[in-house]
């Protein structure tokens, strides 16, 4: 089995560029993997993509410089299982509220006897170069979502799941939660300070910091912050702000 040498580069302190994908479309998959991110996550939590499309979007990803990632739409270790036997390198879990979920979703991830993911690669040992069980338990990313009062109450005993590897903010979750409103506003309210107290759970336990940002300039934000594993916006979100502006460009002359 191939390590993807994403987890190594996290681990080591690097900063890493994630892209989002919401279109159920393998080409859309592509072109956004060929932009020069180092990763790329099938989103199977809020986008229209069903199983049998996302395995074609994984392996569009897994033929460009990009490593391929999935957010699962549930807790269901199901769920975690069958996206790294479609051949995911890592998984993202929403709505982290508690430890002993967190422990059941990396237990979901990880071979025993370190947790309880059931054997099947049937993709992803044609992806990957074959298939093994402790490369796949050091190398499998695995991310819980912090975006609730919940996860930020229980942020100490989430971030000491054994095998766990990073925290990974929601901020329109969060922000929905802290303000009302599913408005990320990184300059006044309480969204700032719950961002730092994720960065500085990661820095006690040893936790890869990520966060979900919408474009560019939130993205560098978020790094300033300290955040490493930083996703820069959504397929149709770029795609339609690149349209709108080239339109208000065309009208403007
Ligand atoms: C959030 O910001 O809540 C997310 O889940 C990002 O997709
Ligand atoms: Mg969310």
């Amino acid at each position: 089995m191939q390590p993807s040498g994403l987890k190594d580069r996290l681990m080591r302190g690097d900063t890493v560029a994630n892209a989002w994908l919401t279109i159920p479309s393998a080409f859309a998959a592509e072109a956004v993997a060929h932009a020069g991110v180092d990763s790329v996550t099938v989103d199977m939590q809020h986008a229209p993509i069903d199983v049998a499309t996302m395995v074609t979007m994984l392996q569009a990803v897994t033929a460009a410089p990009a490593v391929p990632l999935v957010r699962v739409g549930s807790h269901d270790p199901a769920a975690a299982m069958q996206v790294l036997d479609a051949g995911a390198m890592g998984v993202i879990c929403p709505l982290i509220d508690t430890p002993e979920q967190a422990a059941a979703f990396v237990r979901a991830c990880r071979y025993p006897p370190e947790g309880g993911r059931s054997w099947g690669p049937t993709r992803a040992k044609f992806a990957h170069g074959g298939y093994d069980r402790t490369v796949a338990n050091d190398e499998i990313l695995t991310f819980a979502m912090i975006e609730t009062p919940s996860g930020l109450e229980n942020l100490g005993t989430i971030a000491q799941t054994a095998g766990l590897d990073g925290l990974f903010v929601g901020p329109v979750d969060l922000s929905l939660n802290l303000t009302g409103q599913p408005v990320v506003d990184l300059d006044s309210g309480p969204l700032m300070g719950a961002l730092e107290q994720v960065i500085e759970a990661c820095t006690t336990h040893g936790l890869i910091p990520g966060v979900f940002a919408s474009n560019g300039q939130e993205a560098a934000r978020m790094h300033a912050i300290g955040f490493r594993f930083v996703t820069v916006g959504a397929d149709a979100a770029h795609m339609t702000r690149g349209l709108s502006a080239a339109t208000k460009e065309l009208k403007a002359n």
